[in-house]
Formats: structure tokens, sequence, C-alpha cells
């Protein structure tokens, strides 16, 4: 057993340093500059993600039962988004563009996955409908979508805006007053209704960042993309990796109450 839990962390080691060797080789990777502040949380959010991916990959192993898929989606989360942020760390660094696509395709894999999680941490202590799942899906594809639309020039940068916030909208009422906050008010333990508390809290302060930053880019007459790139890179510490934390403490305070039961 623990042997199969060396060998697996291993193994996912080995397959992040050989993820990340490909894209180093991959381009003419410019060096990090001195000075490039911007750079440098690039920098920091690419390590950090990478360190959490193990965490809570590690924590999954150590937890087990019926915690274990909700912390490996967060480290799911925290590990695709690493690759990006070490892709997109490169972009910047080499060119001094901002890699919208890829935060952009980034979004789509890992924001239908930090929806599963409301479901899962529910689905933990509950029983619960998919249709929790897929109307929070739905509102992620809306969201997102007609915001790739607008901002890539496909559509109307007004309408992709506003039809992107109609799918928000929609995500927060669920989370809100929708089926997932009725079952959580009325049959989560106090450890899971604090975590999901805390997760629909980020959900609607921490990724407002997100449409801030596409209002100012886009309809405001234009922003210091540095700066966007730095808060969106401080923006995702929060939506992703504490996001992930917030779970770990309901699986760690629910574990550890039935083991001492
Ligand atoms: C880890 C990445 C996350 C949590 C990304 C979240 C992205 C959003 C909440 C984007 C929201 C947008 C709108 C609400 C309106 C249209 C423009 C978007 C796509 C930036």
């Amino acid at each position: 057993m623990k042997y199969a839990f060396v060998k697996k962390s291993g193994a996912f080691m080995s397959l992040l340093l050989v993820g990340q060797t490909t894209l180093a080789a991959s381009g003419d990777s410019g060096m990090l500059q001195s000075g490039d502040f911007v750079g440098y949380s690039f920098w920091l959010i690419s390590m950090a993600l990478a360190a959490s991916t193990i965490f809570f990959l590690m924590e999954s192993l150590r937890m087990g039962g019926k915690w274990a898929t909700s912390l490996t989606v967060s480290a799911l989360v925290t590990f695709i988004a690493a690759f990006h942020y070490f892709y997109m760390r490169d972009v910047w660094v080499t060119t001094g563009n901002t890699p919208t696509d890829f935060r952009y395709i980034d979004w789509l894999l890992t924001v239908p996955l930090l929806m599963i999680e409301f479901y899962l941490i529910l689905a933990a202590i509950a029983k619960v409908s998919g249709g929790i799942f897929w109307r929070l899906l739905i509102g992620t594809l809306v969201m997102l979508i007609p915001g790739y639309m607008g901002e890539a020039g496909y559509m109307n940068a007004t309408i992709g805006f506003a039809i992107g916030m109609v799918g928000w909208a929609y995500i927060l009422f669920e989370i809100f007053a929708g089926e997932a906050s009725k079952v959580a008010a009325a049959q989560a333990p106090p450890a899971v209704q604090k975590s999901y508390g805390l997760m629909k809290w980020t959900v609607t302060i921490g990724w407002a960042i997100y449409p801030i930053g596409y209002f100012l880019g886009y309809l405001a007459g234009g922003t210091d993309m540095g700066t966007l790139n730095m808060v969106y890179n401080l923006a995702d510490v929060l939506n992703k990796i504490a996001f992930g934390l917030f779970i770990w403490y309901a699986a760690n305070e629910d574990t550890a109450a039935h083991v001492n039961r």
C-alpha cells in the first residue's frame, strides 16, 4: 500500500517534469527578465499550482473513501492549470503578449470541474440529483463560449459579454437559491456547510475579477495588459488553489469526525 502510494506520486511527478521539459524545448523560450513582475507572478502561480496538485493527490490517497473523488478533481484542476501556466508564462516572457486563447482553453476544462465539486461535496454527504451538475455545466458553457467569441472578435464584444453574464448569473442562482443550496442547508454537516459557503462566495467575488477584466479591456477602452495578467494570475490562486483547500477542509473534518467516533 505504502509502496503503491510512492510509486503513484513518483509517476505523477515524472509526468509533470516531462511536460515541463517538452514545453520548454518546444519554443525558443526567452529568459525571465529581472524586474518583470508579471513574469514573476506567472512563475509563482505555476509552481503553486504544481505543488497544490501533489498535495491534493496525496490527501486524496490518505483520506480515500467518499472524499477521494472531490480531492482528485481538485488535483485535476490545479494540474490542468499548471500546464497552461507553464505555457502562458513562456508566451508572456518571450512575446509580452496576453495568452488569452490559452486562458479560455484552461477555463473550458477547469471551470466545469470546479462546478462538479459542488455536486461532489453534496453527493459525499447526501443523495443529490445529477441535475445540479448539468445545470451548472450549462451555465458554464453559456458564460464561457460567448465570452471567448467576444474577446476573440467572432462576436460583438458587448453582446458576448452580456450573454456570458447571464450564464454566470444562472450559476449564482443555482448555488445561492437552487437545489444545491437547499441540499446544503438541509442535510450538510457544519464543516461541509462552511466549505459550501466559502466556495459559493469564491464563485461570486473571486470570479467577478474575470468579467471586470473583460469589461476594462474590451468595453471601457482598454487597460494595461501587464496589470490585467497579474490580476488574473492572483485570481487563480483564490479560484483554483484556495477553492480546492475549502473542499479539503470539509473532507478532512468529516474524515476526522468519522475516525474518532
Ligand atoms: C480557474 C478559472 C476560472 C474560475 C475562470 C472563471 C472565468 C469566469 C468567471 C469568466 C466570466 C465571464 C463573464 C461572467 C462574462 C463574459 C466574459 C467572461 C467569460 C470573462
